[in-house]
Protein backbone atom coordinates (compact mmCIF):
# COMPACT_ATOMS: atom_id res chain seq x y z
CA UNK A 1 0.00 0.00 0.00
CA UNK A 2 1.53 3.08 -0.70
CA UNK A 3 2.14 6.02 1.73
CA UNK A 4 -0.65 8.55 0.77
CA UNK A 5 -2.85 5.94 1.09
CA UNK A 6 -2.12 4.12 4.47
CA UNK A 7 -2.10 7.88 5.64
CA UNK A 8 -5.62 8.51 4.01
CA UNK A 9 -7.20 5.13 6.36
CA UNK A 10 -5.08 6.03 9.24
CA UNK A 11 -6.41 9.47 9.00
CA UNK A 12 -9.97 8.15 8.46
CA UNK A 13 -9.65 5.19 11.16
CA UNK A 14 -9.34 8.36 13.73
CA UNK A 15 -12.08 10.20 12.07
CA UNK A 16 -14.35 12.28 11.79
CA UNK A 17 -12.11 14.50 9.55
CA UNK A 18 -13.08 16.74 6.60
CA UNK A 19 -11.79 16.76 3.33
CA UNK A 20 -9.72 19.86 3.26
CA UNK A 21 -8.83 18.96 6.52
CA UNK A 22 -7.36 15.76 5.53
CA UNK A 23 -5.60 17.35 2.13
CA UNK A 24 -3.83 19.37 4.43
CA UNK A 25 -3.11 17.34 6.60
CA UNK A 26 -1.30 15.05 3.86
CA UNK A 27 -0.01 17.81 1.92
CA UNK A 28 -2.11 16.76 -1.37
CA UNK A 29 -5.40 18.02 -3.15
CA UNK A 30 -9.05 18.05 -2.20
CA UNK A 31 -9.14 15.68 -5.46
CA UNK A 32 -6.57 13.50 -4.81
CA UNK A 33 -8.27 13.01 -1.06
CA UNK A 34 -11.49 12.29 -3.04
CA UNK A 35 -9.71 9.51 -5.54
CA UNK A 36 -7.62 8.01 -2.34
CA UNK A 37 -11.90 7.26 -0.52
CA UNK A 38 -13.18 6.42 -4.00
CA UNK A 39 -10.19 3.80 -4.44
CA UNK A 40 -10.96 2.20 -0.86
CA UNK A 41 -14.61 2.27 -1.59
CA UNK A 42 -14.04 0.39 -4.07
CA UNK A 43 -11.83 -2.30 -2.67
CA UNK A 44 -14.63 -2.55 -0.03
CA UNK A 45 -13.91 -0.02 2.73
CA UNK A 46 -16.80 1.68 3.72
CA UNK A 47 -15.91 5.29 4.10
CA UNK A 48 -19.12 7.32 5.62
CA UNK A 49 -19.78 11.27 5.23
CA UNK A 50 -21.19 13.50 7.21
CA UNK A 51 -21.36 16.86 8.27
CA UNK A 52 -18.19 16.79 9.64
CA UNK A 53 -16.24 14.49 7.32
CA UNK A 54 -15.08 11.46 6.72
CA UNK A 55 -15.09 8.28 8.67
CA UNK A 56 -13.91 4.64 8.49
CA UNK A 57 -16.81 2.50 9.46
CA UNK A 58 -16.03 -0.79 7.91
CA UNK A 59 -12.86 -2.93 6.60
CA UNK A 60 -13.64 -5.82 4.03
CA UNK A 61 -12.74 -9.01 5.15
CA UNK A 62 -10.49 -9.83 3.02
CA UNK A 63 -8.49 -8.86 -0.23
CA UNK A 64 -5.14 -7.05 -0.23
CA UNK A 65 -5.62 -3.69 0.99
CA UNK A 66 -7.66 -5.16 3.86
CA UNK A 67 -4.90 -7.69 4.87
CA UNK A 68 -2.22 -5.20 4.42
CA UNK A 69 -4.57 -2.56 6.78
CA UNK A 70 -3.28 -2.73 10.14
CA UNK A 71 -0.74 -5.27 9.33
CA UNK A 72 2.57 -5.16 12.06
CA UNK A 73 4.89 -6.70 8.96
CA UNK A 74 6.48 -4.65 5.92
CA UNK A 75 5.00 -6.84 3.13
CA UNK A 76 3.16 -5.48 0.38
CA UNK A 77 -0.13 -8.01 -0.30
CA UNK A 78 -1.08 -9.03 -4.34
CA UNK A 79 -4.12 -10.14 -4.00
CA UNK A 80 -6.43 -12.57 -6.55
CA UNK A 81 -9.87 -14.10 -6.10
CA UNK A 82 -8.42 -17.10 -8.08
CA UNK A 83 -5.00 -18.12 -9.78
CA UNK A 84 -3.35 -21.55 -10.44
CA UNK A 85 -0.56 -21.19 -7.20
CA UNK A 86 0.46 -18.22 -5.62
CA UNK A 87 4.06 -19.80 -5.20
CA UNK A 88 4.00 -20.25 -9.21
CA UNK A 89 2.57 -16.62 -8.82
CA UNK A 90 5.28 -15.49 -6.46
CA UNK A 91 8.38 -17.00 -8.14
CA UNK A 92 7.71 -14.64 -11.28
CA UNK A 93 7.49 -11.37 -8.99
CA UNK A 94 10.79 -13.16 -7.62
CA UNK A 95 12.32 -13.02 -10.69
CA UNK A 96 11.28 -9.61 -11.49
CA UNK A 97 13.04 -8.52 -8.48
CA UNK A 98 10.78 -8.61 -5.69
CA UNK A 99 11.04 -8.45 -2.07
CA UNK A 100 8.57 -8.58 0.67
CA UNK A 101 5.73 -9.07 -1.36
CA UNK A 102 2.89 -11.32 -0.28
CA UNK A 103 1.02 -13.24 -3.16
CA UNK A 104 -2.47 -14.22 -1.75
CA UNK A 105 -5.62 -15.93 -3.16
CA UNK A 106 -8.87 -16.85 -1.97
CA UNK A 107 -8.51 -20.07 -4.04
CA UNK A 108 -6.02 -21.62 -6.40
CA UNK A 109 -6.93 -23.88 -8.96
CA UNK A 110 -3.34 -25.62 -9.39
CA UNK A 111 -1.75 -25.59 -5.74
CA UNK A 112 1.21 -27.59 -5.45
CA UNK A 113 2.49 -29.79 -2.72
CA UNK A 114 6.16 -30.49 -2.02
CA UNK A 115 7.54 -32.97 -4.85
CA UNK A 116 4.97 -31.59 -7.07
CA UNK A 117 2.53 -32.92 -5.04
CA UNK A 118 -1.01 -31.53 -5.60
CA UNK A 119 -2.59 -28.89 -3.16
CA UNK A 120 -6.43 -28.81 -2.72
CA UNK A 121 -7.15 -25.35 -2.24
CA UNK A 122 -10.40 -24.28 -2.34
CA UNK A 123 -12.11 -20.13 -1.42
CA UNK A 124 -12.05 -19.96 1.88
CA UNK A 125 -8.36 -21.06 2.69
CA UNK A 126 -5.36 -19.24 3.71
CA UNK A 127 -3.23 -18.71 0.51
CA UNK A 128 -0.19 -17.24 0.26
CA UNK A 129 3.23 -17.13 -0.95
CA UNK A 130 5.89 -14.65 0.99
CA UNK A 131 9.08 -13.04 -1.57
CA UNK A 132 12.33 -12.82 0.58
CA UNK A 133 15.05 -11.80 -0.64
CA UNK A 134 17.22 -13.22 2.34
CA UNK A 135 20.97 -12.63 2.91
CA UNK A 136 21.95 -16.37 3.58
CA UNK A 137 23.10 -18.88 1.73
CA UNK A 138 20.83 -21.59 0.17
CA UNK A 139 21.94 -24.19 3.24
CA UNK A 140 20.62 -21.86 5.77
CA UNK A 141 16.64 -21.63 4.03
CA UNK A 142 15.23 -24.64 6.04
CA UNK A 143 14.89 -22.48 8.68
CA UNK A 144 12.63 -20.12 7.17
CA UNK A 145 10.31 -23.22 6.71
CA UNK A 146 10.17 -23.91 10.08
CA UNK A 147 9.57 -20.17 10.51
CA UNK A 148 6.22 -20.32 8.98
CA UNK A 149 5.67 -23.68 10.26
CA UNK A 150 5.90 -22.09 13.93
CA UNK A 151 3.77 -18.78 13.01
CA UNK A 152 1.15 -20.77 11.28
CA UNK A 153 1.01 -23.17 14.70
CA UNK A 154 0.58 -19.45 16.69
CA UNK A 155 -1.97 -18.11 14.82
CA UNK A 156 -3.97 -21.38 15.10
CA UNK A 157 -3.45 -21.56 18.83
CA UNK A 158 -5.07 -17.85 19.13
CA UNK A 159 -7.60 -19.03 16.68
CA UNK A 160 -8.23 -22.31 19.38
CA UNK A 161 -6.71 -24.82 17.50
CA UNK A 162 -4.66 -26.72 19.15
CA UNK A 163 -1.54 -27.31 16.17
CA UNK A 164 1.65 -28.80 16.60
CA UNK A 165 4.21 -29.39 13.70
CA UNK A 166 5.58 -32.82 12.02
CA UNK A 167 8.58 -32.17 11.10
CA UNK A 168 9.79 -30.61 9.10
CA UNK A 169 6.75 -28.58 8.13
CA UNK A 170 3.62 -30.10 8.65
CA UNK A 171 0.76 -28.47 10.71
CA UNK A 172 -1.38 -31.08 12.39
CA UNK A 173 -4.05 -31.25 15.03
CA UNK A 174 -4.93 -34.42 16.82
CA UNK A 175 -8.40 -35.24 15.85
CA UNK A 176 -10.03 -38.58 17.15
CA UNK A 177 -6.63 -40.05 17.93
CA UNK A 178 -5.34 -39.70 14.30
CA UNK A 179 -2.87 -37.06 13.22
CA UNK A 180 -4.88 -34.68 10.48
CA UNK A 181 -3.71 -32.05 8.37
CA UNK A 182 -4.41 -28.54 9.35
CA UNK A 183 -1.36 -26.50 6.82
CA UNK A 184 1.57 -26.92 4.96
CA UNK A 185 4.96 -25.25 3.63
CA UNK A 186 6.33 -25.46 0.15
CA UNK A 187 9.36 -23.04 0.01
CA UNK A 188 11.37 -22.74 -3.29
CA UNK A 189 14.25 -20.84 -4.07
CA UNK A 190 16.90 -19.35 -6.26
CA UNK A 191 20.54 -18.45 -5.48
CA UNK A 192 24.22 -19.10 -5.78
CA UNK A 193 25.96 -21.29 -3.50
CA UNK A 194 27.43 -18.96 -1.62
CA UNK A 195 24.07 -16.87 -1.62
CA UNK A 196 20.25 -16.75 -2.05
CA UNK A 197 18.69 -14.78 -4.58
CA UNK A 198 15.15 -15.51 -3.51
CA UNK A 199 12.70 -17.64 -1.11
CA UNK A 200 9.48 -17.88 -1.68
CA UNK A 201 7.68 -19.19 1.11
CA UNK A 202 4.53 -20.81 0.70
CA UNK A 203 1.67 -21.20 3.14
CA UNK A 204 -1.06 -22.66 3.09
CA UNK A 205 -3.88 -23.08 5.92
CA UNK A 206 -7.29 -25.39 6.07
CA UNK A 207 -8.91 -22.23 7.31
CA UNK A 208 -13.01 -22.06 6.42
CA UNK A 209 -13.57 -24.63 4.51
CA UNK A 210 -15.10 -28.05 5.07
CA UNK A 211 -13.24 -30.81 5.51
CA UNK A 212 -15.25 -32.79 3.03
CA UNK A 213 -14.05 -30.75 0.39
CA UNK A 214 -10.31 -32.12 1.22
CA UNK A 215 -8.23 -35.21 1.34
CA UNK A 216 -9.16 -37.55 4.40
CA UNK A 217 -6.22 -36.63 6.27
CA UNK A 218 -6.82 -33.28 6.20
CA UNK A 219 -8.97 -31.09 9.14
CA UNK A 220 -9.64 -27.36 8.88
CA UNK A 221 -10.19 -24.68 11.53
CA UNK A 222 -14.36 -24.67 10.53
CA UNK A 223 -13.87 -28.25 11.27
CA UNK A 224 -12.75 -27.79 14.70
CA UNK A 225 -13.82 -24.52 15.65
CA UNK A 226 -16.14 -22.97 13.36
CA UNK A 227 -15.01 -19.97 10.79
CA UNK A 228 -12.47 -17.30 11.99
CA UNK A 229 -11.52 -14.25 10.33
CA UNK A 230 -9.30 -14.84 7.72
CA UNK A 231 -7.91 -11.13 7.48
CA UNK A 232 -6.81 -11.29 11.24
CA UNK A 233 -5.89 -15.03 11.00
CA UNK A 234 -3.08 -14.18 8.04
CA UNK A 235 -1.79 -10.81 9.55
CA UNK A 236 -1.03 -13.27 13.05
CA UNK A 237 0.64 -15.39 10.55
CA UNK A 238 2.80 -13.13 8.57
CA UNK A 239 3.39 -11.13 11.59
CA UNK A 240 4.84 -13.72 13.74
CA UNK A 241 6.92 -15.07 10.88
CA UNK A 242 8.28 -11.69 9.92
CA UNK A 243 9.69 -11.64 14.02
CA UNK A 244 10.92 -15.12 13.38
CA UNK A 245 12.67 -14.10 9.84
CA UNK A 246 14.42 -11.13 11.56
CA UNK A 247 15.38 -13.28 14.62
CA UNK A 248 16.16 -16.46 13.38
CA UNK A 249 17.66 -18.01 16.86
CA UNK A 250 14.23 -17.84 18.26
CA UNK A 251 12.98 -20.46 15.64
CA UNK A 252 14.16 -23.95 16.63
CA UNK A 253 13.27 -23.21 20.56
CA UNK A 254 9.70 -22.01 18.80
CA UNK A 255 9.82 -25.03 16.92
CA UNK A 256 10.98 -27.67 19.51
CA UNK A 257 7.65 -26.41 21.63
CA UNK A 258 5.31 -26.56 19.22
CA UNK A 259 6.55 -30.17 17.74
CA UNK A 260 5.16 -33.29 17.56
CA UNK A 261 7.68 -35.42 16.15
CA UNK A 262 10.64 -34.93 19.04
CA UNK A 263 9.97 -37.75 21.04
CA UNK A 264 8.36 -39.85 18.60
CA UNK A 265 9.25 -42.99 16.80
CA UNK A 266 9.47 -42.15 13.39
CA UNK A 267 9.91 -43.36 9.69
CA UNK A 268 12.26 -40.93 7.48
CA UNK A 269 11.75 -41.64 3.66
CA UNK A 270 14.91 -39.74 2.12
CA UNK A 271 15.81 -39.82 -1.48
CA UNK A 272 18.27 -42.34 -0.70
CA UNK A 273 16.94 -44.19 1.79
CA UNK A 274 14.24 -45.26 5.01
CA UNK A 275 15.58 -44.06 8.34
CA UNK A 276 13.60 -45.49 11.45
CA UNK A 277 14.36 -44.63 14.90
CA UNK A 278 13.58 -42.17 18.01
CA UNK A 279 13.72 -38.19 17.06
CA UNK A 280 15.64 -36.64 19.44
CA UNK A 281 15.96 -33.07 18.58
CA UNK A 282 16.15 -30.50 15.69
CA UNK A 283 19.44 -28.52 14.68
CA UNK A 284 20.00 -25.56 12.91
CA UNK A 285 19.34 -24.88 10.43
CA UNK A 286 16.19 -27.66 10.50
CA UNK A 287 17.74 -31.39 10.39
CA UNK A 288 16.22 -33.99 12.49
CA UNK A 289 18.36 -36.01 14.82
CA UNK A 290 17.15 -39.52 14.37
CA UNK A 291 18.63 -42.76 17.11
CA UNK A 292 18.78 -45.43 14.91
CA UNK A 293 20.62 -48.67 15.92
CA UNK A 294 23.32 -47.21 14.31
CA UNK A 295 23.85 -44.25 16.64
CA UNK A 296 22.37 -40.29 15.75
CA UNK A 297 21.32 -39.87 12.10
CA UNK A 298 21.04 -35.94 10.76
CA UNK A 299 18.18 -35.98 8.36
CA UNK A 300 18.15 -33.09 6.34
CA UNK A 301 14.95 -33.78 3.57
CA UNK A 302 12.17 -36.35 3.80
CA UNK A 303 9.03 -37.76 4.33
CA UNK A 304 8.41 -38.59 8.15
CA UNK A 305 5.85 -40.91 9.86
CA UNK A 306 5.24 -40.84 13.29
CA UNK A 307 5.05 -44.19 14.51
CA UNK A 308 4.49 -44.38 18.33
CA UNK A 309 5.83 -42.68 21.19
CA UNK A 310 9.40 -43.31 22.51
CA UNK A 311 8.94 -45.98 25.52
CA UNK A 312 5.68 -46.71 24.44
CA UNK A 313 4.96 -50.62 23.32
C1 LIG B 1 2.78 -29.44 1.50
O1 LIG B 1 3.17 -30.40 0.61
O2 LIG B 1 2.28 -29.65 2.57
C2 LIG B 1 2.98 -28.02 1.00
C3 LIG B 1 1.69 -27.33 0.68
C4 LIG B 1 1.91 -25.88 0.33
C5 LIG B 1 0.65 -25.21 -0.16
C6 LIG B 1 0.83 -23.74 -0.33
S1 LIG B 1 -0.68 -22.91 -0.59
C7 LIG B 1 0.14 -21.46 -1.04
C8 LIG B 1 1.32 -21.89 -1.89
N1 LIG B 1 0.97 -22.03 -3.29
C9 LIG B 1 1.11 -23.30 -3.72
O3 LIG B 1 0.86 -23.69 -4.89
N2 LIG B 1 1.53 -24.08 -2.70
C10 LIG B 1 1.73 -23.31 -1.49
P1 LIG B 1 3.25 -31.95 0.93
O4 LIG B 1 3.91 -32.16 2.24
O5 LIG B 1 3.85 -32.53 -0.29
O6 LIG B 1 1.75 -32.41 1.08
C11 LIG B 1 0.92 -32.62 -0.05
C12 LIG B 1 -0.08 -33.71 0.29
O7 LIG B 1 -1.03 -33.19 1.26
C13 LIG B 1 -0.93 -34.12 -0.89
O8 LIG B 1 -0.32 -35.18 -1.57
C14 LIG B 1 -2.25 -34.55 -0.25
O9 LIG B 1 -2.16 -35.87 0.23
C15 LIG B 1 -2.35 -33.67 0.96
N3 LIG B 1 -3.18 -32.47 0.73
C16 LIG B 1 -3.51 -31.86 -0.43
N4 LIG B 1 -4.25 -30.77 -0.20
C17 LIG B 1 -4.38 -30.67 1.14
C18 LIG B 1 -5.00 -29.74 2.02
N5 LIG B 1 -5.63 -28.65 1.57
N6 LIG B 1 -4.93 -29.97 3.35
C19 LIG B 1 -4.27 -31.04 3.84
N7 LIG B 1 -3.66 -31.95 3.07
C20 LIG B 1 -3.69 -31.76 1.74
Amino acid sequence: MNETRRAVLDALADGPISGPALADALDVSRAAVWKQVEALREAGFTVESGDDGYRLAGVPDYGGMAIEYGLDAPYEVEYHESIDSTNRRARELAGEGAADVVVVADEQTGGRGRLDREWNAPSGGVWASVVLRPEIPPAQVPILTLAAAVAVTRAAREAGVEAGIKWPNDVLVEVGGNQQKLAGILTEMEGEADRVSWVVVGIGVNVNIDAADLPETATTVRELVGDVDRRTFLQRVLEEFHDLVEDTDAVLPAWRDASLTLGQRVRVETPGEEIIGDAVDVAFPGALLVETDDGTTRVSAGDCEHLRPVGED
